[in-house]
């Protein structure tokens, strides 16, 4: 789903990869990138355009902590902006009501029908009694295409053979959906080819005779803008309550999904997915960002590390770093800020500085045991000036922890790639 789009944002990402922090400078160029990704997934410009200055105005000022490097910074960034997006939280739909009365509106053709054995198929898994009555009354086809879906998914079909009013037909349903006491009721409708009037007021007259607890708006999201403005046709006349986003296991390139809510300001409340009956999920908006971006990883691990790190420690650190003073002191702090951010194998990689060089150290928890033992080990003095650690020192130390003087000198020499590493860190990056 939407893998253009993934792609792009991710190559957008990484230009900032590198980058000791975020400039207005350095940013401009990832935030270009996104717009023009946005709009190539068909986006509207207007959207386009505010999504990715809330992105610069969020970016820039804000403090990269060294745990967590910019373009890590910037996805999650980006991610939030696109929840945002994307409407926030996951809506449910209203079922009060006895029975509860369940609108279907959209275009011929946009899956409505699917759709609605989908949805009375989810609503009988959840134990309730759903209950469809069949509206459409131009296709003949249409009341069989349902009635196949009802006996597919073991819910009962109403339909009137040869009535051609479907606000009767509804009115009708309902009343038979309470003789047979049936908790809900869903009410699949007839769809044109295009927005017309009188397909608009049909449905608008349905609606006002049911008056239902949540009238859905389907539609194709293959048909990019082009959805974006049916949807707000459809919102105008119904003030419809959600958004069914049909088609997405297609070739869609994400466009209607990323701009619907923010033009109609309805929610997105389920997605569907190919034409079995089981293809429905319910929408979460962080989920679907998280998919977009292909890096629901990374934006937890920034999380984590925003709410763990010891900003102040880290400072201190920096500083120490950047006038090439590095010890076993920092060495431990250092280890015990990246152990409290937790799961070490997948935080290693994506620790910058310090981390980095420790990346190509085979890091388990137990390794790390292995070094504090013997940092644990030294004297202060020891480890304030590593220098003056000597043959005798090093015996004294790997007796202290249990270790080799094979492992100390691993350790030191460690120590000594990573003061190197510093040293070249710092010539690259500029001074504050
Ligand atoms: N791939 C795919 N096809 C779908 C999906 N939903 C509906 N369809 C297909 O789209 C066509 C129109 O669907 P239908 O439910 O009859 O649309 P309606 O005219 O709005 O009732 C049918 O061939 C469906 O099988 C979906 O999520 N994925
Ligand atoms: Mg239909």
């Amino acid at each position: 789903m939407f893998e253009n789009l993934s792609l792009r944002l991710e190559k957008a990402i990484k230009t900032l990869k590198g980058q000791g922090r975020i400039t207005e400078i350095n940013v401009a160029e990832t935030v270009k990138e996104i717009r023009r990704a946005l709009l190539d997934a068909d986006v509207s410009f207007k959207i386009a355009k505010e999504f990715t200055s809330g992105i610069k105005d969020k970016a820039i000022g804000q403090n990269v902590l060294t745990s967590i490097s910019p373009g890590q910074l910037m996805t999650k960034i980006v991610n939030d902006e696109m929840v945002e997006l994307l409407g926030g939280s996951k809506t449910d739909i209203n079922l009060k009501g006895s029975p509860a009365v369940i609108l279907i509106a959209g275009l011929q053709g946009s899956g409505k029908t699917t759709f609605t054995g989908k949805l009375a198929h989810h609503l009988k898994s959840k134990g309730r009694s759903p209950y469809i009555i069949a509206c459409d009354v131009y296709r003949p086809a249409a009341i069989e295409q349902i009635k196949v879906l009802g006996q597919l998914v073991g819910v009962p079909v109403y339909f009137e053979d040869n009535n051609k009013d479907p606000k009767q037909i509804a009115a009708n349903g309902i009343k038979q959906a309470k003789i047979l006491s049936h908790d809900i009721v869903i009410i699949d409708t007839a769809g044109r080819l295009s927005i017309d009037e009188e397909m608009m007021t049909e449905i608008a007259d349905i609606k006002k005779t049911v008056n239902p607890s949540e009238t859905l708006f389907v539609v194709d999201s293959m048909t990019g803008q082009d959805a974006v403005n049916t949807a707000k046709a459809f919102n105008d006349r119904l003030d419809f309550d959600g958004v069914v986003l049909t088609k997405l296991d297609g070739d869609t390139r994400g466009g209607a999904a990323l701009s619907i809510k923010s033009v109609v300001n309805k929610p997105i409340k389920f997605v569907s997915m190919g034409e079995k009956p089981e293809a429905l999920d319910i929408f979460y908006p962080d989920r679907m960002a998280s998919r977009i971006l292909g890096m629901g990883d990374i934006v937890s691990l920034v999380e984590k590390a925003q709410l763990t790190y010891d900003a102040e420690e880290a400072e201190r650190l920096d500083k120490r770093l950047r006038k090439n003073e590095f010890n076993f002191e920092d060495f431990l702090k250092q280890i015990n800020q990246i152990k409290k951010m937790g799961n070490l194998k997948d935080l290693m990689g994506m620790i910058p500085g310090v981390g980095k060089a420790m990346k190509d150290i085979d890091i388990s928890d137990d390794s790390f045991k292995h070094i504090e033992a013997m940092i644990h080990s030294m004297t202060p003095r020891e480890r304030q000036n590593p220098e003056i650690i000597d043959g005798n020192r090093k015996k004294r130390i790997a007796a202290g922890s249990g270790n080799t003087i094979i492992e100390v000198n691993k350790l030191m020499k460690q120590y000594e790639d990573m003061r190197k590493m510093i040293k070249s860190m710092n010539k690259m990056r500029p001074l504050r």
